[in-house]
């Protein structure tokens, strides 16, 4: 998703703030090698271990109205769904997240692209077969009824109970080799936002009254979730995985009530409080009425565009930090490109004063002055108890061939890269 600094806004205000601010521009990033290690159930070869790919890629598979994307995905001729398709063959992940996929009853979308792109070889590329996948209903673009932007009328994309022009757009997907317990997925699309301990519910500034941005008859709908924050859990070897996949609203497009970088901090914090568990996640509550969060000794990977760095671009300060901090999460190894600090070379500008290493970024938002420049932005954090064992993010420098799937601005596939994380399972005998 496309995040610009404050000083964009007013421009941004200007032009189709849909289309800009959530930027359906596909764009791809070269690619690093990713050959280092082979999951035993690809090679055959009996080991006691097992290594599997956790993967999450943002890859602007939204559009611009509803059944765009079932038309787009219904033949083979989509160059930019053939452009993701080819960098997750590329990096093949056994589980995988995509961001900013648009939500379609009954999963049609999920296995077009499945079928007419996934499975098609492209370049040269194997085909990757993901038997199992899930999707489920989102926030984005689903009428609040309510005025929540506070502009005095009701309706648009950002009244909704997530910035969207149709239910559904911005949705997500999760692909996997290995069975997913469906009947064990927990969904928090309804988790209301006050019900949150200590919530950073937004001020309206100009009046006396504390955290009155929303009304207290809003406050009774208001939903954390921008999109929706699901914990799937994922069969492998007889262990279970929570696959814990969201995508928080990014921190901008809004006022000085900030009431988009509050929701981007608390829907972070959901998932440590989540991880956390015991007391800490007293307070959760799913879409089915189950409370509480993950058990003691649960194995997890955090997965999704967070829409916020650790040091750079508009998040509050400390946001993503609430996961990377946290002391069941494993963040011993940072994934790294080399075309990230190429492309914070080449395109300077905010790029110049940032404080995270260029080789962590994960979306490039560099090229608009005023813009956030490069960040890092998109995440795969495993449990402390998942060893990683590789890593990486699929940004080729430019003298790769395959740079030419990530490419500069307008990008043939994403603004944002994909980030794979390689951990650890212990093999049941
Ligand atoms: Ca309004
Ligand atoms: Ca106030
Ligand atoms: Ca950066």
């Amino acid at each position: 998703m496309l995040t610009t600094s404050r000083k964009a806004l007013a421009a941004l205000a200007a032009a189709s703030a849909a289309s800009i601010a959530f930027g359906g521009i596909a764009q791809a990033t070269p690619a690093t090698t990713v050959s280092s290690t082979t999951p035993d159930h690809r090679g055959g070869h009996h080991r006691l271990d097992k290594d599997v790919r956790f993967s999450t890629f943002n890859a602007s598979l939204n559009r611009n109205a509803a059944g765009d994307l079932v038309k787009d995905l219904s033949t083979r001729d989509n160059a930019q769904a053939a452009a993701v398709a080819e960098i997750i063959q590329r990096t093949n992940p056994d589980v995988l997240l995509v961001n900013e996929f648009d939500y379609v009853e009954g999963g049609k979308a999920a296995e077009l692209f499945r079928s007419n792109y996934l499975e098609v070889g492209h370049n040269g590329a194997k085909p990757v077969e993901y038997p199992y996948y899930y999707v489920a209903p989102v926030n984005t673009g689903v009428p609040s009824g309510m005025d929540l932007n506070n502009d005095g009328t009701i309706g648009g994309p950002d009244d909704a109970y997530g910035f969207g022009v149709f239910p559904g757009q911005y949705g997500m997907v999760v692909y996997s080799k290995y069975p997913i317990d469906t009947a064990h997925v927990r969904t928090f699309q309804k988790f209301l936002w006050k019900d949150m301990p200590g919530a950073l519910l937004p001020d309206d500034p100009a009046t006396p009254a504390k955290a009155d941005w929303y009304s207290k008859d809003e406050l009774a709908k208001v939903r954390l979730s921008s999109k929706s924050h699901w914990d799937v859990p994922i069969r492998v070897g007889g262990k279970t995985v929570h696959f814990l996949t969201s995508h928080p609203t990014p921190p901008v497009f809004d006022g000085p009530e900030d009431r988009n970088g509050r929701r981007n901090f608390d829907e972070i914090r959901f998932w440590s409080d989540y991880v956390t568990g015991g007391r800490a996640a007293r307070y959760i509550y799913d879409d089915q009425g189950r409370r509480g969060g993950l058990d003691r000794g649960a194995r997890f990977v955090v997965a999704g565009d967070q829409n916020s760095d650790p040091r750079d671009g508009d998040s509050l300060p400390g946001a993503i930090n609430q996961l990377l901090d946290n002391r069941r999460v494993n963040d011993s190894r940072t994934p790294t490109s080399n075309g990230g600090p190429e492309a914070s070379r080449l395109q300077g500008l905010a790029n110049l004063t940032h404080r995270t290493p260029a080789r962590f970024d994960t979306a490039d938002f560099g090229d608009a002055i005023g813009s956030s420049g490069n960040l890092r932005a998109d995440y795969v954090l495993p449990s402390r108890n998942l060893p990683i064992k590789a890593s990486g993010i699929f940004w080729p420098t430019l003298s790769d061939p395959l740079s030419r799937l990530t490419g500069v601005y307008p990008f043939p596939s994403s603004d944002h890269r994909l980030v794979w994380v390689d951990v650890r399972l212990p093999h049941r005998r």
